[in-house]
């Protein structure tokens, strides 16, 4: 960046339904794994910033929890996480998965709410890698009809396709000021709470339907060994007995596996060995309970 360059900064919130590919979005825009992805509904359960540095301009983007009708406090906490983000936004992404069987009442109930709301966004159609192209047009025009968007975008978060398009309007809509944060940060989530998303994606990719969302994980204890290496102590939290059992596997075999999988991951992400210690835990009510969502940074 030159001197006379002005610094430019803003927020860009990416709100839409469950498994809309909100995520992987945010990692492809990134071009780093941040924020954890699986082809399960609910995946995100936390507000994850991810920043982007280039040239003269800094973004925060921020990965929601999907936005469906909760039922239950930990999903209406994480909903209402995603409205939060909305708050000092300088851009507002709506990402809506064009694959899914229209029409497609979920995202066509946040049209509705971002209308009420008055607040303008720009539509991103995503997956269109994974339907023909004419199908698109009738899709785009439908949506467009709500006359929220200021412009639309086709993009396969998962390939890239779209995705420098994208990101170069971003940038462009950012307001002139200073950067927020330090260049070459990358989130404001601690490794704490990044390594114990890594061990919920691997239960969530690893176990069936019923279990993961009844489960989570909380960091415990994170020690930096002499040798540059760290202690990682994690707690699993589930709300069944039976939901032990399934972690555990037999004789201890699924655990195991899922320690083994999150451990290279950490290593991998944050650049030093990882010794991982998994202990599991009953509590039927977690889910109702405030101290635990302090933990993973709901409030
Ligand atoms: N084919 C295809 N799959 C995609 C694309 N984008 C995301 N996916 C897949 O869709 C699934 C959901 O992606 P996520 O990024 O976790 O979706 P999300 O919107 O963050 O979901 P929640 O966190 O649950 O709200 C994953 O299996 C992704 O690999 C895409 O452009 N094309
Ligand atoms: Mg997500």
């Amino acid at each position: 960046m030159t001197q006379d360059t002005k610094t430019r900064f803003g927020f860009v919130a990416l709100l839409g339904a469950p498994n809309a590919g909100k995520s992987t979005l945010l990692n492809q825009l990134l071009g780093e794994k941040l924020s954890i992805v699986t082809r399960k509904a609910q995946t995100t359960r936390i507000r994850v910033l991810g920043l982007l540095t280039e040239e003269n301009v800094q973004m925060g983007l921020l990965d929601t929890p999907g936005l469906f009708k909760p039922k239950t406090r930990l999903e209406k906490t994480m909903v209402q996480s995603a409205w939060e983000s909305l708050e000092g936004a300088d851009a507002v992404l709506l990402l809506v998965d064009v694959s899914v069987r229209q029409p497609d009442v979920k995202s066509q109930d946040i049209v509705e709410a971002l209308a009420q709301r008055g607040q303008k966004a720009t539509l991103v159609l995503n997956k269109v890698d994974k339907i023909k192209a004419e199908k698109l047009l009738p899709l785009a025009e439908n949506l467009q009809a709500s006359g929220l968007f200021d412009k639309i975008f086709m993009i396969s978060a998962l390939t890239g396709d779209g995705v420098d398009d994208l990101k170069k309007h971003l940038l462009e809509a950012m307001p002139e000021g200073p950067w927020a944060y330090p260049e070459d940060q990358l989130t404001d989530l601690s490794e704490r709470l990044l390594a114990a998303e890594i061990t919920r994606e691997q239960l969530l990719l690893q176990l069936h339907d019923e279990l993961p969302y009844g489960a989570t994980v909380f960091p415990e204890n994170w020690e930096t060994r002499q040798d540059g290496s760290v202690m990682v102590r994690q707690m699993i939290l589930v709300a069944h007995v039976r939901h032990r059992a399934m972690v555990l596997g037999k004789k201890g075999s699924r655990i195991k596996e899922i320690g083994v999988a999150a451990r290279a991951e950490m290593a991998a992400q944050f650049g030093h060995p990882v010794h991982l210690f998994l202990d599991v835990k009953v509590d039927e009510k977690w889910q109702e309970k405030q101290e635990y969502y302090r933990l993973f940074g709901l409030s």
